[in-house]
């Protein structure tokens, strides 16, 4: 099945969220990227707004779309966060994110943010996180491979990420990715606290309390999802 019609759909039901004036980030992704388009025709046609991109890839395109630019986010609160994910659990819309490899500019700008809007399609849904998906974690490369046995020990299987071509995939940040499929991921703060421990690891993929919608796309149309406030 062709997912791009429905990363389209619920990108265009996000960027109908965006109002006159507000501070928006801008996702990395392929789902991002449709918002990201959207977003050009609306700037095209009269709305203005300013963005805060969370990649190279995501700032190229939002230029050249001619979309207003703030290159690095101030400690000013963003309005809106449109971006992607690689798994969303329904119950409380935890997160996976960063098999683009932007998770740490994205989990940068997604605290900032005063609402977070994931768009995905419905392949991305699943009632709590499932532990098949890999949870991208970013590290520096000095030292990389004994960062990634102290993370194995946690119960994981580290993969460095590789680009199409094979080659070492670095981050906008000139970091590395491991790839990390937990054997138990049924308690998500507890490996995020873990994790952030080892020395090495620079940030995670997993968002916990930061997307607080989600609209999520089938053929039967676009779902949303709205985390309970907690505190
Ligand atoms: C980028 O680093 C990621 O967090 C993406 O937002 C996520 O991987 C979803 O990407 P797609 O929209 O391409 O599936």
């Amino acid at each position: 099945m062709d997912l791009d019609p429905l990363k389209r759909a619920a990108a265009a039901v996000a960027v109908d969220m965006v109002e006159d004036g507000m501070v928006v980030g801008l996702g990395t992704g392929s789902t991002a990227r449709h918002a990201i388009g959207l977003l050009g025709e609306r700037c095209h046609r009269g709305l203005r707004f300013t963005g805060v991109p969370t990649s190279v890839a995501s700032a190229d395109l939002a230029r050249s779309l001619g979309i207003p630019l703030i290159e690095s986010p101030t400690a000013a609160p963003i309005d809106l966060g449109i971006d992607g994910a690689d798994e969303i659990a329904e119950a409380d819309l935890t997160l996976i994110k960063g098999r683009g490899g932007a998770l740490l500019r994205e989990k940068i700008v997604a605290t900032l943010c005063r609402r977070l809007v994931i768009i995905a399609d419905e392949t991305k849904l699943a009632p709590r996180l499932s532990g098949r998906v890999a949870v991208p974690v970013e590290v520096v490369r000095f030292g990389w491979e004994s960062t990634a046995d102290r993370i194995a020990r946690l119960g994981c299987h580290p993969a460095l990420k590789r680009t199409r071509a094979g080659d070492t995939f670095r981050t906008d940040g000139g970091n590395l990715i491991l790839d990390c499929v937990f054997d138990d991921l049924s308690d998500p703060p507890a490996v995020e606290r873990a994790l952030s421990m080892i020395v090495g690891v620079v940030e995670t993929g997993l968002f916990l309390d930061l997307a607080t919608t989600a609209l999520v796309a089938s053929p039967a149309g676009v779902r949303r999802f709205d985390r309970a406030k907690t505190g």
